[in-house]
């Protein structure tokens, strides 16, 4: 049941059909054995969505919600304007790949609630991807971490349409299914609300090497 609801939600769309549909089959399979599947040791573009529409630099908006005393929509400009953080770390998928040393720029996700004024009734964050359907979350505490980015470029350029531009989150301390792609809002709010794998079985706390039973990882960061 888990392998065949989480198939029919792949899309097998477009010329990285056959990638995303191998990509799926690896997210759902308890075994690891298709960590087997020759797919090479570099990015894996994932999308629960199949085609997500790409957005419009100019009119692109990154909102941010609930609890602040200072709600706000930031455009690529904007978030350009705020202080850049840089970071080069590992990219690391929980299905077990990896991809070493990637450069990482953008706001600080903490920069970003302080200038929003966090509400103290406000406990936990939940992300929204403009494909319609991925979500994530993070606790207030975890948020903290310096190494939790709002991305707007990697790779050293803007962070591609497959990559989730133009803005994605990177948790570089846990595994991929947090670095929710495709960004589009930010919601302050009371409680952890578990994201679309969490759903699933994934843990909502995803330390590389401390969660779902990957203790052999080294954390990224
Ligand atoms: N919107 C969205 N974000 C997402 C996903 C997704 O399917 N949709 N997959 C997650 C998972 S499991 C991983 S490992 C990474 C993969 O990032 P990449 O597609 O840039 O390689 O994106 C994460 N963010
Ligand atoms: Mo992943």
């Amino acid at each position: 049941m888990f392998g065949v609801v989480g198939l029919g939600a792949v899309g097998v769309v477009g010329g990285a059909a056959v990638q995303r549909f191998l990509a799926g089959v690896a997210q759902h399979d308890p075994t690891g054995l298709t960590n087997l599947l020759p797919l090479g040791n570099e990015w894996r573009f994932y999308t629960v969505t199949g085609d997500v529409p790409k957005a419009d630099p100019a009119t692109y908006r990154l909102a941010v919600t609930g609890l602040v005393d200072r709600p706000q929509k930031f455009s690529l400009t904007d978030l350009a304007a705020l202080p850049q953080t840089d970071m080069v770390r590992d990219f690391q998928c929980v299905t077990g790949w990896r991809v070493p040393k990637v450069p990482w720029s953008g706001v600080r996700l903490r920069d970003m609630l302080a200038l929003a004024g966090v509400q103290s009734s406000a406990k936990a964050l939940r992300f929204v991807s403009f494909d319609g359907t991925y979500t994530e979350s993070l606790t207030l505490d975890q948020a903290q971490n310096p190494d939790m980015l709002i991305a707007t470029r990697m790779l050293n350029g803007a962070v591609s349409h497959d990559h989730g531009g133009p803005v994605r989150l990177y948790a570089a301390p846990m595994y991929g299914y947090k670095s929710i792609k495709w960004l589009s809002e930010i919601q302050v709010v009371d409680s952890v609300r578990p994201g679309y794998w969490e759903n699933f079985g994934y843990d909502v706390d995803a330390w590389v090497g401390k969660s779902n039973g990957r203790t052999g990882d080294v954390p990224t960061s």
